[in-house]
């Protein structure tokens, strides 16, 4: 082709359409050196600290240092990658979590990753200097799907968990976290915290609003109040062939009622129940429970509403218990307060993305965390179905380059 030959157009639109297609060749391309790390024939297994993770950690630290971003560690497992001096007064902080929930979907975190680190490219082709340092977290066990805490890391990193409590939770197979990082955690260190002047998350939407809203990005207005109870239902370890079914003690009998009185609460109180994990001991065939171990997943619009929601699912269990000759504990194992985002920066960040919807979600985030002590905001990429915590969990690659574009135009914004 000759140096003189002109492109096929150099029309407005149809450069638009060549950058368009050189931006989704970006992303498809940083996407897939991501997508098969981790991926089980049954959706994603990245638990925190376990090798898919650590790969993932590993490939941080790579684009970092292609983009010449230097890296630090808070020395809670979390990783940051600077564009400008780390932890500078008014510094930026955008990123998400590398972990999945077991056999969950791709996007649920590695998006807000990518994405930020291509819009660090997109700023640096439109000749953006920053006026502020700009930084790429990886935050630890947001999930809390390998040690039963979530947000584990943004937590510890602003001292929502103690560290003592947190090196000693365990994982299935007994390894504490302490192990798995390899030292007991740092702690907090809201001396570097406070030092941002925002925080903006972009995650995938984990829901379909956006859909009916006709927008491939929104941006957060809160995040419902939200935990997680252990529920121990201790009866009598029998043999299932002798014992009548009229001297049984059967934790499972109690359990299976939680279950649905949990449901039925919800629906009641136009709020979210989900008992989805159990842990059966003997878990014999042929052997009556001694102890059945049920978590409850609860949320609500409003912390009331929560809070009346979990005491009448306990007090259902607990009247249950009576009849079948059990008894039921409960432990709070992690609960998440309302967060009301900032909402001075959700109508700036709305705006600066020519009047993106603002919207609530029932799921939990490190930005939610981090909101408690720094202006924070977050970025949603829509989700055609909505569907999060699945293998089925999918964005279109052109509203996730929707998503990076947004995501650079918030940071030059900021
Ligand atoms: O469970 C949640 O709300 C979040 O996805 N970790
Ligand atoms: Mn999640
Ligand atoms: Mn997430």
């Amino acid at each position: 082709m000759t140096s003189s030959s002109p492109r096929a157009s150099s029309s407005p639109r149809a450069i638009d359409e060549l950058r368009a297609i050189d931006e989704l060749r970006a992303f498809d391309e940083l996407w897939e050196q991501i997508a098969p790390i981790g991926r089980e024939s049954k959706g994603y297994l990245r638990y925190a600290l376990s090798p898919p993770e650590l790969a993932l950690r590993d490939w941080f630290r790579s684009q970092a240092a292609l983009r010449g971003l230097e890296v630090t560690d808070d020395g809670n497992g979390n990783l940051f990658a600077w564009w400008g001096p780390a932890w500078a007064d008014g510094a930026v902080l955008t990123g998400s979590h590398f972990d999945s929930v077991p056999h969950g979907g791709g996007y649920d975190g590695p998006l807000g990753i990518v994405s930020a680190f291509l819009a660090v490219d997109e700023l640096r082709a439109r000749g953006v200097t920053p006026a502020r340092t700009i930084g790429v977290a990886a935050f630890v066990e947001e999930e809390g799907g390998r040690f039963g805490v979530p947000c584990l890391g943004s937590r510890l990193l602003t001292g929502a968990v103690d560290p003592d409590r947190a090196a000693g939770l365990r994982d299935a197979g007994g390894t504490t976290f302490g192990e798995a990082l390899g030292a007991r955690p740092a702690g907090a260190r809201l001396d570097l915290v406070r030092r941002l002047s925002a925080v903006v998350e972009l995650h995938i939407e984990q829901g379909r609003a956006l859909v009916g809203m006709h927008a491939a990005v929104g941006v957060a207005s809160a995040i419902w109040p939200h935990g997680r109870w252990r529920l121990d239902f201790t009866g009598t370890g029998d043999h299932a062939g002798t014992t009548l079914m009229a001297d049984r003690h059967d934790p499972m009998l109690t359990y299976a009622y939680t279950v649905l009185a949990a449901n039925k609460e919800a629906r009641l109180a136009g709020a979210h129940a989900t008992m989805a994990r159990v842990l059966v001991e003997p878990n014999a065939t042929n052997a009556i429970p001694a102890l059945v171990r049920g978590w409850l997943d609860a949320r609500a619009a409003d912390t009331p509403t929560l809070d009346r929601l979990v005491e009448a699912i306990m007090k259902r269990a607990t009247e249950r218990a009576g009849r079948d000759g059990t008894s039921v504990a409960v432990e709070a194992e992690s609960v998440s307060p309302e967060v009301a985002f900032d909402t001075a920066l959700a109508s700036r960040l709305a705006g600066i993305l020519g009047g993106a919807p603002i919207l609530p979600t029932g799921a939990g985030h490190d930005a939610g965390v981090l909101s408690a002590h720094v202006p924070t905001a977050m970025l949603f990429v829509r989700n055609p179905t909505g569907v999060s915590h699945s293998p089925a969990e999918h964005a279109p690659h052109e509203d996730c380059v929707a998503g990076v574009t947004a995501l650079a135009d918030v940071l030059a914004g900021l």
